[in-house]
């Protein structure tokens, strides 16, 4: 599938793929299968030379910088974590919407305890972001790296906030955490290959064109 005449997209499960969707259908792919009841991690489309791969949302940037795909969706927080090495980023898609915060239990005084010159731990799967937004505020961050269940870290001690995602809120509030500063709104961008725009040029600008349609935006 690396000849110049073949595309791989590289997708994860869950929300990106299901606002995906309409994205691919806009471009006329259709996935031959529905990952979240396909155990297959490479899934075929209508389109013969096109093939998805499903990896974990994080994984999408690393998996396009070194060509094993040649394009993915991946929401801003992961890439602005990830940092833009090789990846040429054309394009918004508006899906998968959300706001990065801080967030600390209900009742706990964030702003005394974030005036500068204080420390504040602070659990996170984004430890960049994270540190970059206190360092602007001139608060010391002790950062306790998580994978998942942010939410859980203020409730048993292990962190004064955390800095995590949240779309409705609905998981805040079913844990006694409240929002208390926003970082930066959050969608998912497509992200091509740099070396695989030039090669595939003639394969990915239509589809990188009918995903701009299809968001009201301009490539
Ligand atoms: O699940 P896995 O560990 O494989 O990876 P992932 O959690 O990164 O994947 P997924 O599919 O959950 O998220 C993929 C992308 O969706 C993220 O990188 C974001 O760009 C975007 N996105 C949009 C979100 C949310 N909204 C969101 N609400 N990702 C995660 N959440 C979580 C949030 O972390 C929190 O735990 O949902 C919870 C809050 O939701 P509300 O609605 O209760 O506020
Ligand atoms: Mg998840």
């Amino acid at each position: 599938m690396s000849d110049n005449n073949h595309l791989t997209i590289a997708l994860s499960k869950g929300r990106i793929f299901d606002e995906t969707l309409p994205l691919l259908a806009a471009a006329g792919i259709t996935p031959a299968e529905e990952p979240g009841s396909s155990r297959k991690l490479i899934i075929g489309t209508n389109l013969p030379n096109i093939r998805l791969v499903i990896v974990r949302a994080t994984d999408v940037p690393t998996y396009v910088q070194y060509g094993a795909a040649d394009f993915g969706i991946a929401g801003k927080d992961v890439l602005t974590e990830h940092g833009g090495d090789g990846l040429y980023q054309p394009l918004d898609l508006q899906i998968a919407k959300c706001r990065m915060m801080v967030a600390v239990q209900k009742g706990f005084d964030y702003t005394a305890a974030s005036q500068p010159g204080r420390r504040l731990r602070v659990a996170t799967k984004y430890p960049d972001i994270a540190a970059e937004h206190f360092a602007g505020k001139g608060v010391h961050v002790d950062i306790i790296k998580l994978y998942g269940s942010m939410e859980l870290a203020p409730l048993v001690g292990l962190s004064d906030a955390i800095v995590d995602l949240v779309s409705t809120g609905g998981t805040l509030k079913a844990n006694n955490l409240e929002a208390v500063e926003h970082i930066a709104d959050i969608s998912s961008r497509l992200v091509v290959n740099k070396a695989a725009l030039k090669v595939k040029y003639a394969l990915l600008q239509p589809i990188i064109d009918a995903f701009a349609g299809a968001v009201g935006a301009e490539a």
